[in-house]
This record gives structure tokens, C-alpha cells and sequence, in this order.
């Protein structure tokens, strides 16, 4: 057993003994939850059908026109791929074997197109990759090397930070302004690449690429939002946990779960002090983490927002609980504010500053490391809120769909693809057997595609 799993396991053994017995909410035994797991699933067939009635070869669903799109000129079978491992966990057996058939059958990448580097990582690498492992079929890990060899060009900056966009036939790459988690969340997918197919130049480039960023930070320890592939230099020194940063951090503690590597873990020690002096707001309405200028540590902005929520997750993995569960609450207040969380909130007036919701996964994804590491039944609670509240606001006849404002709740027209990878995912995984997935052997990307350490 590696390092990163003992501490993994201890963290949660240590939990258990110190909150895991405080029962902030109803008993365990008032919740049914394989019955709530149940619910999940069935919501999740409702949006997979409507997918599959309006926008089956598309990339994705536009829940209201009731038509599908793609991000490029041709379709990538981004939803259908994403969904796949999440049929998989859920049992859905002869749904999944028919995405499988239709996306070996069809899809390839000798396009003449420029996609984004971090989204296809994140989404098809990843996707690719998890399902190699889930379904034992070659002919994924075939795809995700092809994919893998037809990214690699965006490494060839003079700082190895990636260009963001890559043709995916020609191999040129253009557009130099990226941030943080664009050039940082890449090792889990690269890594395991290398590991899956015996060839290191995967890892090695994802790997220094977070090195990069990593080496320029400020003289506090924090990073800008956003920076030139090709000098390096900040080009925005607003520093938070927010969009264009988050998984950058994500990724130093996955990472070292994943594949031990301790200069990931020794750059996520000397973050984690930087972002507790200089992020964390004891402010009178709980713990947040706002925003700061990187270079001074003086405070921007009070705001913390939907995609800031995965960070009670990577604290748990990181062993920090306490920590964890008192963002938590925060998230949860937030949350409850409107009964969805905003794209931004202003913990300093408790408002929405940006008030679109666009169905994403973070505050589920940190409930259900949550309850994983206490098996606090208040998890399933805060879980089952969230749900409720999903599908009131969301729900609609062809699927779920994004909000234009939480406090209107007036509708926009989009079905993210991460909202069948991740969403549902996390939360049918919070109510369904505490076993469905070993989080000892196993870490998600963060688009929550399961990646299992078999080497
Ligand atoms: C997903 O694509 C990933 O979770 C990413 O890290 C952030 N944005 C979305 C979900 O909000």
C-alpha cells in the first residue's frame, strides 16, 4: 500500500473518531438511501433520454430549443462520453454497451479543428480512460493514445506551460493566455496515460507544466488568474479558488494520491499555508476563502462562488476535515441563500454576484467526500436538499438546465455534458453503497471520471 492511500485512510479514520459521531441532522436510519440513489439514477435516464431524443451524436443538448450543438465543426461525442462511466457505476449496463458501440464505432480525431487542450483533457482524455478501465476494452486506451499524441504540441512553449488550443490534425497551436488550472490539470489524465501505455513523455510534460506554474508563484505563495504560456509573466493577479484556478490545486493532491508523487504533495504543503494565510475570510457569517492580490495578500473581493465548492473535497483528501466541514457550511449556506448557488456570491452582503447557475457539481462532489470520510448522515441531508432543490429549479421537459439567475430563477438554454459526468454522479455515489467505488485504489479527475491505480 503507497503512502498517499495510508494517509487517505488515516485522514478518514481520524475523522470518524473526532466528528464522524456528531449527528448534525436526522438518523441515519430516517434516510433511505438506496432509495434516494434510486431517485438519482432515474433523474439521470430522464436527462440521458432526452439527450438521446434531441441531440444523440451531438456534443451536447439544448434542453429548452430541444435541439443539439457541438463545440466544434464536427461532433466529439462529448455527452455521451462523459456519461459513460456514470451508466457504468449506476448499473446501467445495456445503455452503456450501446454508447460504447456507437462511440468506438464513430468516434476518431484526425480533425482539421483547434480545440481547448484543458476541456478535451479533461472531459475525453479522461473519459477515455476510465472507461478503458471500466470496461477492459482496448480500444479506449487506442483512442485516448491517439488523443494523448494529438495534444502533446501544446507542451512546445519556450516554458512548457501548454498553449491553450491545438490543432488536432496539423499539431499547431495558437493562444498563450491561460491560467492556472488550464496548465495545471493535466497530470491525472497525461499521467496515467503514461502509466496505461509505458510511454513517459506524457506524464513528463503535464508534469512540468504544473512545475511552471508551481515555480511562479508570488513571493506569499499564491498564484495570478491569468498567465502567457510564453513568458510566463502574470497577466492577472487576482488570486482566489475560483474558475481558472481551482483544479490547479485539485491536482497536487490527486496527483499524489494517484501516483505518489511527492513534489506534487510538497507543492500542495507550501499552497495550502499560502491559501489559509491569505485566502481564508473568518467572516462573521462562517469560514470562506475570497479573493486576494497575489503579490500582497490584500483582500479584492468577498466572493466565493459554485466552482470554489469543490475545495472541501480536495481538503479531505488532503486529510484536513475540520477545515473541510466548516466550508461546508459555507457552501451550504450559500446554497440555500436561494435554494441554488450562484456562479459568484458575495459572502460580504450574502448575495449573488454572479447570479447564473450552470448545473455544476462542486458542492456535490465536496458532500460526498464528506460523508465518505464521517459518514455524518447531516451529508445526506445536505445532499438531499440539494437534489430537491435541482429538480425544482432545474428540471425541465427534456432534461435539466442552466439558470440565467438563481434569484429569478429564469431558465437558459444548456445541458453541460459534466452535469451527466459529474452532477449526477456524485450524487447518486453519496446515497448508493459507501462501496461502489474504492476511493483507496481509486481518484476522480475532475470531471469526476474514475481513474483506478493499477500500475
Ligand atoms: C467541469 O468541467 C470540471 O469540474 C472543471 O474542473 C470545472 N468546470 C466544470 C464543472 O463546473
Amino acid at each position: 500500500m503507497g503512502a498517499p492511500v495510508k494517509s487517505l485512510i488515516l485522514s478518514i479514520v481520524i475523522t470518524y473518531c473526532s466528528i464522524g459521531q456528531t449527528t448534525r441532522g436526522q438518523e441515519a436510519s430516517t434516510f433511505d438511501k438506496a432509495a434516494l440513489a434510486e431517485q438519482v439514477k432515474a433523474e439521470f435516464l430522464h436527462s440521458w433520454n432526452s439527450y438521446k431524443q434531441y441531440a444523440w451524436g451531438y456534443d451536447g443538448l439544448r434542453p429548452l430549443s430541444k435541439v443539439g450543438y457541438n463545440w466544434y465543426d464536427v461532433p466529439l461525442y462529448i455527452t455521451a462520453l462523459d456519461a459513460y462511466d456514470t451508466m457504468v457505476l449506476m448499473g446501467l449496463r445495456e445503455e452503456a454497451d450501446s454508447v460504447r458501440d456507437f462511440v468506438l464505432r464513430n468516434l476518431h480525431f484526425d480533425h482539421d479543428i483547434f480545440v481547448k487542450n484543458f476541456e478535451i483533457t479533461i472531459r475525453l482524455l479522461g473519459g477515455l480512460i476510465s472507461s478503458y478501465q471500466l470496461s477492459g476494452d482496448k480500444r479506449f486506451l487506442d483512442l485516448a493514445e491517439d488523443l494523448g499524441t494529438r495534444l502533446l504540441p501544446v507542451f512546445g512553449s519556450p516554458t512548457g506551460i501548454p498553449y491553450v488550443d491545438v490543432n488536432l490534425r496539423t499539431g499547431d497551436v495558437r493562444n498563450p493566455r491561460t491560467n492556472p488550472a488550464e496548465a495545471g490539470t493535466l497530470i491525472l489524465e497525461f499521467g496515467a496515460l503514461s502509466k496505461l501505455t509505458g510511454r513517459p513523455e506524457f506524464y513528463a510534460a503535464a508534469k512540468n507544466a504544473i512545475t511552471e506554474v508551481f515555480r511562479r508563484r508570488s513571493a506569499i505563495g499564491l498564484v495570478g488568474t491569468w498567465m502567457d504560456a510564453k513568458t510566463g509573466e502574470w497577466l492577472d493577479p487576482n488570486s482566489h479558488l475560483s474558475a481558472c484556478i481551482d483544479s490547479y490545486y485539485e491536482y497536487m493532491i490527486k496527483g499524489w494520491l494517484l501516483f505518489g508523487d511527492s513534489d506534487l504533495k510538497a507543492m500542495w504543503d507550501s499552497s495550502i499555508v499560502a491559501i489559509k494565510t491569505h485566502l481564508a475570510d473568518e467572516a462573521p457569517t462562517g469560514l470562506w476563502f475570497g479573493h486576494a492580490n497575489m503579490f500582497t495578500g490584500e483582500r479584492t473581493k468577498t466572493w466565493f462562488g459554485a466552482l470554489d465548492a469543490f475545495f472541501p473535497g480536495t481538503l479531505v483528501l488532503a486529510g484536513d476535515v475540520p477545515t473541510a466541514a466548516r466550508l461546508q457550511e459555507s457552501c451550504f449556506k450559500m446554497w440555500n441563500r436561494h435554494g441554488i448557488e450562484p456562479e459568484e456570491f458575495d459572502y460580504g452582503t450574502m448575495e449573488p454576484a454572479r447570479p447564473r447557475y450552470f448545473l455544476n457539481p462542486e458542492i456535490m462532489e465536496s458532500t460526498y467526500y464528506l460523508y465518505q470520510a464521517t459518514r455524518d448522515p447531516y451529508y445526506l441531508m445536505m445532499g438531499k436538499t440539494i437534489f430537491d432543490s435541482l429538480r425544482v429549479h432545474c428540471r425541465v421537459d427534456a432534461g435539466y438546465t442552466e439558470l440565467k439567475s438563481v434569484v429569478t430563477k429564469e431558465k437558459s438554454d444548456r445541458m453541460e455534458s459534466y452535469f451527466l459526468a459529474e452532477t449526477l454522479k456524485y450524487l447518486y455515489l453519496l446515497f448508493a453503497d459507501e462501496n461502489t467505488v474504492d476511493l483507496r485504489t481509486t481518484v476522480f479527475n475532475t470531471e469526476a471520471h474514475p481513474i483506478r491505480k493499477t500500475w
